[in-house]
């Protein structure tokens, strides 16, 4: 595995930051609403972009996901300006305003979206993989879901057919416990979702999904797995999320004690505690990052708000047409 040096903890720090005060933004724009739909924030998740990042090859690998999807492009290279305007619904964003939060996609940076199906990517995400097998390309597919996508049918199917393949693929749960309001021990008989890739004689297991350095090397170990021919892997990333499955989300579900205590053991706290104990930077020089991250989200929210809105012929540019639409016509019989 590439080493976890000074640098990679400080922009660990910086990035997830960033990630956690753009969607903190969002939040506050969408009650607002300047951001319309539904928005589905990652806060207290981001230990496991930042880790998954770290063990990819960024010139090659790809990623999809489901509709908790705004940050991941963006650790992908995708402006976040581009990002933020998607999600006003602006002519400059990722989509030309017209995917909106759940649907954020660039083919450019290998970033497959955005998928509001639960568990729908699945299958996608094999496909990505068999397409790299079949052309001899060596790069390497993660497939993001969540707990609650896990006991969609989509994913016993395409674990077979992943593992019959071989393809070069990794599958990531990412369990934050509770899929909308329903937690994971009402969903199965066993809360170890990693067990579900026993079956399919799936290498898997469960990996701490609080600390990025952790999800590093359970995803190096997985990628390289599936890079040199060792076919596809089944991670649990056991994470928690802070904020509601949505916007409109009362939570009834969980106490604000149960939040409280993810928070005592948040990623971000962790790496900057690294950075204090090892002295790689000073508290002025955090000051000076954690100024940049506010400038940052600001600039992305002046783009997005200054944006145009999309021009209405666009509409008309994406809807499929075809002259001649052979009808098949119903009569009475
Ligand atoms: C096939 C399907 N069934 C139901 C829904 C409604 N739905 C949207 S999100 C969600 C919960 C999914 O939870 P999980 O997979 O744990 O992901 P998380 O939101 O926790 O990231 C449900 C049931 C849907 N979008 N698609
Ligand atoms: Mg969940």
């Amino acid at each position: 595995m590439k080493k976890i040096t000074k640098d990679v903890y400080l922009n660990w720090y910086e990035e997830m930051l960033f990630w956690r005060k753009f969607e903190d933004k969002l939040a506050q724009v969408y009650i607002q609403q300047k951001v319309r739909g539904f928005l589905h924030l990652y806060n207290g998740q981001e230990a496991i972009l930042a880790g998954a990042l770290h063990a990819m090859d960024l010139t090659k690998d790809r990623m999809i996901t489901a509709y908790r999807n705004h940050v991941q492009p963006i650790g992908m290279g995708v402006d976040p300006k581009r990002v933020m305007a998607e999600l006003y619904g602006k002519g400059t964003g990722t989509s030309q305003g017209l995917g909106g939060s759940m649907h954020i996609f660039s083919k450019e940076h290998r970033f497959y979206g955005g998928h509001g199906i639960v568990g729908g990517q699945i299958p996608l995400g094999a496909g990505l993989a068999f397409a790299d097998k079949y052309n001899k390309r060596d790069s390497v597919t993660l497939t993001f879901m969540g707990d609650g996508a896990t006991r969609q049918g989509s994913l016993h199917e395409t674990f077979n057919l992943a593992m019959l393949w071989n393809l070069p693929v990794v599958f990531c749960v990412e369990n934050n416990g509770y899929a909308m309001g329903t937690s994971v021990e009402r969903t199965a008989n066993h809360p170890d979702i990693w067990k579900l890739g026993l079956g399919y004689e799936m290498p898997c297991g469960p990996v701490d999904a609080m600390n990025p350095i952790k999800v590093a090397e359970a995803m190096d170990e997985a990628i390289t797995r599936a890079r040199t021919g060792g076919g596809p892997t089944f991670l649990e990333l056991k994470t928690y999320r802070y904020r509601g499955h949505s916007m409109s989300d009362a939570q009834k579900y969980r106490t604000k004690e149960e939040v409280a205590e993810y928070q005592k053991i948040d990623p971000i706290t962790q790496v900057l505690d690294i950075i204090k104990d090892k002295k790689y930077a000073t508290d002025e020089e955090i000051a000076v990052i954690d100024k940049r991250v506010k400038d940052r989200v600001a600039e992305c929210q002046k783009f997005a708000e200054e944006s145009p809105f999309p021009e209405k012929n666009v509409m008309y540019d994406v809807v499929y047409e075809q002259d001649n639409y052979p009808f098949l016509p119903h009569k009475p019989q």
